[in-house]
């Protein structure tokens, strides 16, 4: 592109058309269906599900009183007298719901690509089933279609109406896709095709959203040709509904009067920028319309503001975003979490016998997560195979149990090779205003040591050489002034994954809240200064990282909003979250992967 020219900085990109069939499902009111369905006596009444003193969701039936996720449980009383409080602390019961779910969407992909976003979202490139069925398809007799879900067993399928999109559509009044003339051109040709792929991604959804129903859950889903439409589309008809994007418009037209917050991989600072530039303080009302029509717009523009962080290219990465391009591939199904983490935030712990508590009940429930997620039985004995695909790394090593061998052989799947504590200091809330809310918040990392992988060990013995050897030392070197504690959260997390596949990728929209320039932009502003630590690595010998892989962690970082007293922005989801609930949708961020 010339940059110099202005007239080549604000043209619409040219793009070769995306003819991918992108599903996107999201559970609704997640939490609430997964206690509803543990207690079906809970489905009629006002639902609210409760971390520490928010609500993490509520059901819809909360929601038609004005209740609504995130908010905090005195205003929710006050607008539903009658909700009901469900405890959401433990996060077990919603992961197996997850995993059920994943595993089930995952049964119908034939190229693998099936990308989980939190606990209820999950991307699936479905391009290829949808291919192979469009030219299946009998243009004499629509109605009467047949939609074959495996290539080996053509009577595995469901019957099917092609001549109506199942479901919502966006534009409401597009015409019916097989009815254009027949002396379309070329192009017309290619348009009507990838409407008619889109119409059978749309059938294919109202299937599995049965299919997950069978399992107790209703779902949204958005269907479109990239997975920043697809979830924006999913959005548009929410709960128990469907909306598919038809190409046949620009998919501009569907983003513009969205507010430029609600578009995944658009944070904060891009927004504030773009104020800057518009000369705005409303970021309420800054539609991606005005954004993306705006003279002083370009991607030239956008790459001179942006820039100066070291992300080379995003200014036209955001602009593609307020087109609606995104050129992202639904990552390949990863069988092991990237990481696993457990924290637990307390009023000031100030004693060492205290925090040694904390972090023998954080190891504990870590460790049973990693035998949970990444410990498998081995009935084959065929330990040498690792059953996870790494084209990187070696398969870990085969551990079976040593002890009476009663549960039979097991492995690990895959091995975490580094250990990360994270601390941050407790603040009364009245010393709250004063500061951000991951304030003081500091890590460190280390090698994960081997006996935490011996299958034969008792589990106690594992934790208490954990935290005596390694968490202890590592809290020490975080918090050296030990006469002065006062802790408000500890967080353990295992990463770096031995043998897991991370899926890779960048240049996605999931993966752009993720982008390490980003992270340290956050933690400059959040912490001030980090050097304090920077000498401890010699110090500690045995530490082999300092704020390590932060490319790599799955925490949700804040920006506190300067013109917003009450809420800061989530780096990784753009969300203006209030302060209180900060910490519950850090979390909900944290077990994303999980
Ligand atoms: P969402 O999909 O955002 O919410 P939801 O499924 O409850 O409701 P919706 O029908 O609007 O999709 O998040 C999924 C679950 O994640 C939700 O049930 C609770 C949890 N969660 C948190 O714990 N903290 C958070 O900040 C958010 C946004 C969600
Ligand atoms: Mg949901």
């Amino acid at each position: 592109m010339d940059m110099d020219n202005p007239d080549s900085k604000r043209k619409a990109p040219r793009r070769k058309r995306d003819i991918r069939v992108i599903l996107h499902f999201d559970l609704d009111c997640f939490y609430a269906q997964c206690i509803e369905n543990a207690n079906p006596h809970l489905k009629l009444v006002p639902l609210g599900i409760k971390q520490k003193s928010i609500l993490a969701t509520c059901n819809y039936v909360a929601r038609s009183h004005g209740v609504r996720k995130l908010m905090g449980i005195h205003e929710a009383k006050r607008l539903c007298p009658d909700l009901v409080l469900a405890d959401g602390e433990d996060l077990s019961p919603f992961r197996d719901v997850s995993k059920k779910i994943y595993s089930l969407l995952k049964s119908y992909s034939w190229n693998g690509r099936v990308e989980r976003l939190g606990l209820d979202e999950v991307f699936l490139d479905v391009t290829d089933v949808v291919a192979y069925n469009l030219e299946l398809l009998n243009h004499h007799c629509l109605e009467q279609s047949w939609f074959c879900l495996s290539r080996e067993d053509p009577e595995r399928g469901f019957g099917f109406d092609a001549s109506a999109v199942a479901g919502c559509s966006w534009p409401l009044d597009d015409p019916d896709p097989i009815s254009k003339d027949d002396d379309d051109d070329d192009d017309d040709d290619d348009a009507l095709r990838l409407r008619l792929r889109l119409l059978l991604g749309s059938h294919l959804a109202f299937y599995l959203r049965q299919q997950i129903e069978h399992l107790g859950y209703t779902s949204a889903c958005g269907i479109a040709t990239n997975k920043l439409l697809a979830k924006l589309a999913g959005d548009k008809n929410k709960p128990q509904n469907q909306t598919t994007l038809l190409s046949s418009h620009s998919p501009a037209s569907f983003l513009d009067p969205l507010p430029l917050s609600k578009i995944p991989g658009i944070g904060s600072k891009t927004i504030t920028a773009l104020k800057n530039l518009l000369k705005t303080d409303n970021d309420d009302n800054l539609t991606v319309r005005a954004a993306r029509t705006n003279p002083a717009v370009s991607p030239a523009a956008l790459e001179r503001l942006l820039a100066g962080g070291g992300e080379r290219g995003i200014g036209q990465r955001i602009w593609l975003l307020l087109h609606g391009i995104d050129t992202g591939e639904v990552k390949p199904a990863r069988d092991v979490p990237r990481q696993i983490s457990i924290e637990d935030t307390y009023r000031g712990l100030a004693s060492l016998s205290h925090i040694r508590e904390g972090l023998v009940q954080i190891t504990a429930s870590l460790l049973r997560r990693m035998h949970v997620d990444l410990v498998e039985d081995d009935s084959t004995e065929h330990v040498t195979t690792s059953s996870v695909s790494s084209t990187s790394s070696p398969a870990p090593p085969a551990a079976t149990t040593t002890g009476a061998g009663k549960k039979g052989r097991r492995r690990w799947t895959a091995q975490p090779k580094t250990l990360r504590l994270t601390t941050r200091p407790y603040y009364p809330p009245s010393e709250r205003d004063r500061y951000e809310y991951n304030h003081g918040r500091v890590s460190k990392s280390v090698a994960l040591p081997r006996f935490v992988f011996d299958l034969g060990a008792e589990t106690e013995v594992i934790v208490d050489r954990l935290v005596e050897g390694t968490l202890l030392p590592l809290f020490h070197a975080l918090n050296p002034d030990s006469k002065r504690l006062s802790i408000g959260l500890l967080n353990v997390c295992v990463t770096n994954m031995d043998g897991g596949n991370d899926g890779g990728g960048g240049g996605d929209i999931v993966a752009a809240f993720r982008r390490q320039k980003e992270v340290e932009e956050v933690r400059a502003v959040a912490y001030g200064c980090l050097s304090d630590h920077d000498h401890d690595e010699e110090e500690d010998g045995d530490v082999v990282e300092e704020e390590a892989e932060e490319s790599d962690m799955e925490e949700a970082e804040w920006v506190e909003e300067e013109d917003e007293q009450d809420g800061m922005r989530c780096r990784l989801c753009g969300c203006v979250i209030p302060f209180f609930a900060a910490e519950a949708h850090g979390r909900w961020h944290e077990v994303g992967e999980g």
